[in-house]
């Protein structure tokens, strides 16, 4: 068999998550239209029998303001480090600008990369003609691959590109695994989702979910989990008017979770105030940020 391990890496709000997502077919990585909404290194594992790929999906490399920022970028950079492959994501719709050339500066050269010129949806052919030689230029012997992952348009053809990297080698993860984080991640994760999705702007990231309980009954999955939010003010904007907020996020976010545990949920959501969590170590590793 063949094996091995690629990193997916590039700006906040690229299309990585959707990537893998699509490599996948199952949605293993949340998906906003905001930046930095992937905060951990998720590895999500695609197996055919005869290859076993484990893609790894990174936060956005961007400009850190703070601890947890400095996490993901760390997380982001050293996962693209001992891989078989590095898929560079870009926005295609976007000019190349010094966020992208520190991205250049910060990737090991000695790995070999595909870089892949993403939401071409967006964009008129002379665009992608032109964005596509400042890549041919920045990483010579990069390959490069344009790509519409919302259209899924090649998507297959990155998979096929992908195996023509693999080496020989063992299965590393069993072979009906998808992931390597386990349901208390994912519970969180989708409730993360459905608030960034449900809040828009009024709250920006400094949000996180703590998973205080799962407990598998009978008939039932009962969960328990906690929003920590930074301020006070933000406290009141999660739960909104009569409660109205989070009654909307628990019923969106419990939707999901029925679909992935295929057992009815008992969601019950609390709201904590935490001031500057994200930059307090303890709270930080107790999240599972490290
Ligand atoms: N138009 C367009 N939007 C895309 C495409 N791929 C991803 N997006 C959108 O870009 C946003 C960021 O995607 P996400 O996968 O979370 O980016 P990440 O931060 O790099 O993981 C989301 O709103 C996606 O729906 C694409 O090919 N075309
Ligand atoms: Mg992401």
């Amino acid at each position: 068999m063949k094996s091995g391990f690629v990193a997916i890496v590039g700006r906040p709000n690229a299309g990585k998550s959707t990537i893998i997502n699509a490599l996948l077919e199952r949605d293993i990585s949340i998906v906003t239209e905001k930046a930095q909404t992937t905060r951990n290194v998720i590895k999500g594992i695609y197996d055919d029998g005869e290859y076993q790929i484990v893609f790894v999906d990174t936060p956005g490399i961007h400009k850190a303001r703070h601890s947890l920022g400095k996490i993901m970028n760390q997380g982001a950079l050293d996962s693209s480090k001992g891989v078989d492959v590095i898929i560079l994501v870009v926005d295609g719709s976007r000019k190349f600008d010094e966020g992208d050339q520190f991205i250049a500066n910060s990737l090991p050269n000695n790995v070999p990369m595909i870089v892949v010129i993403n939401k071409i949806d967006l964009i008129r052919l002379p665009q992608a003609v032109e964005i596509k030689k400042v890549y041919h230029e920045k990483y010579p012997h990069a390959e490069i691959l344009e790509m519409s992952a919302i259209e899924n348009f090649n998507i297959d053809e990155l998979l096929n590109k992908v195996k023509t990297f693999m080496p020989e080698g063992p299965r590393y993860y069993p072979e009906d695994a998808i992931s390597d984080k386990d349901a208390a991640f994912y519970v969180s994760e989708i409730v993360r989702e459905k608030l960034l999705l449900s809040l828009k702007e009024e709250v920006p990231h400094e949000l996180a979910v703590r998973v205080d309980e799962i407990t598998h009954k009978k008939n039932e999955v009962y969960i328990k989990a906690t929003i920590l939010v930074d301020k006070e003010s933000h406290k009141g904007i999660v739960i909104g008017k009569g409660g109205k907020k989070i009654k909307s996020i628990g019923i969106k976010a419990r939707a999901t979770l029925e679909e992935y545990f295929n057992k009815h949920i008992f969601l019950e959501l609390f709201v904590s105030v935490k001031e500057d969590w994200i930059n307090n170590p303890r709270i930080l590793k107790e999240l599972g940020y490290k």
